[in-house]
């Protein structure tokens, strides 16, 4: 049966797991959680230890640690470790030991006196902000809205990338049903942001925050149509303060920074596989993407 029988699979009584599902991540998705391997984690020499990858949910963190390097904070220094996702490393039981959930970004903070695990990004985002108090309004009542809109995007964006993205860009079909209605949600996801920025600058008034961060991952990639090849498809140029938003926020020298950590795709000067230096930015990313395959290379040989 092809998956455009649809109209014909009747569910069985009881869900079983006897085929992969097809598509982009099949290889990797599993119906249950916990380690398929042994193997710990690196550790580098900096306060934060990221394990990630720079997809929207890693750029999140990784922008928000270049923000609050340039702010000047030298505790935010951190090493970003490569995760291959597609290749299950997600699944390491020292991974699984800081993220039980299996999904990247995943965070140790080694400056507390027993290392402090988080998972989530928008639990790593307001951990930072609130540990360095920045990028967080301090008055209540802009507080509270910087976190409705940083809620707001934990709860948006999976329905941007596991629902329209998965169904327009990586599953094995296209389906009608799934792309109309996850279209219809992100369009009017965008709607919700366009109508707000309508009357601010940023998501919370005049101060860019952590709120802003993880929007711009997802709704300002998308907008730049750097998501699912899906800019013209979802006429994102109708959004124009979304894309007034966009353009001010991709001026920072941090954002820019932040974006390119963790990333092996694309153009070769946005990529950098691994960040443990400032001054890793200079560096040729061919060269340090070898080294670090070298290493993981390395690390499987028994
Ligand atoms: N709600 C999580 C979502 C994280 C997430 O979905 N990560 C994806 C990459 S963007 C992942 O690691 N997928 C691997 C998998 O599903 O096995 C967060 O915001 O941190």
């Amino acid at each position: 049966m092809t998956m455009n029988d649809a109209t014909s699979y009747v569910p069985p009584k009881v869900w079983t797991w006897n085929k992969e599902s097809g598509g982009k991540f099949a290889a990797i998705n599993r119906p249950v959680s916990g380690a398929t391997h042994d193997s710990a984690l690196p550790v580098g020499k900096h306060p934060l230890q990221l394990y990630s990858l720079g997809t929207p949910n890693g750029v999140k963190v990784t922008v928000l640690l270049e923000e609050l390097l340039e702010l000047g904070f030298s505790g935010a220094e951190y090493d970003a470790w490569l995760v291959n996702i597609s290749e299950g490393e997600q699944f390491s039981s020292g991974f699984v030991a800081v993220n039980p959930n299996s999904k990247i970004p995943a965070l140790l903070d080694c400056s507390t006196a027993k290392p402090t695990r988080l998972f989530e990004s928008g639990s790593m985002m307001l951990y930072l902000a609130e540990k360095f108090n920045a990028f967080i309004p301090k008055d209540a009542a802009k507080r509270a809205e910087c976190m409705n809109w940083l809620f707001w995007n934990i709860g948006s964006a999976p329905f941007l990338g596991g629902g329209f993205g998965h169904f327009y860009a990586y599953a094995p079909e296209k389906w009608e049903y799934p792309i109309d209605r996850y279209a219809m949600e992100v369009k009017r996801q965008l709607d919700v942001l366009d109508k707000h920025l309508e009357t601010n600058r940023f998501l919370c008034g005049d101060e860019y925050s952590i709120a802003d961060m993880a929007n711009m991952a997802w709704y300002g990639a998308l907008v730049m149509g750097k998501l699912y090849e899906a800019g013209e498809f979802l006429s994102v140029a109708d959004y124009k303060q979304v894309i007034r938003w966009t353009e001010e926020i991709q001026q920072r020298p941090a954002v820019k920074r932040g974006q390119r950590v963790n990333r092996v795709w694309g153009a070769e000067h946005h990529q950098l596989a691994e960040r443990h230096d400032a001054a890793d930015f200079d560096k040729d990313p061919t060269e340090i993407l070898k080294q670090v395959m070298a290493r993981k290379l390395a690390q499987k040989k028994p």
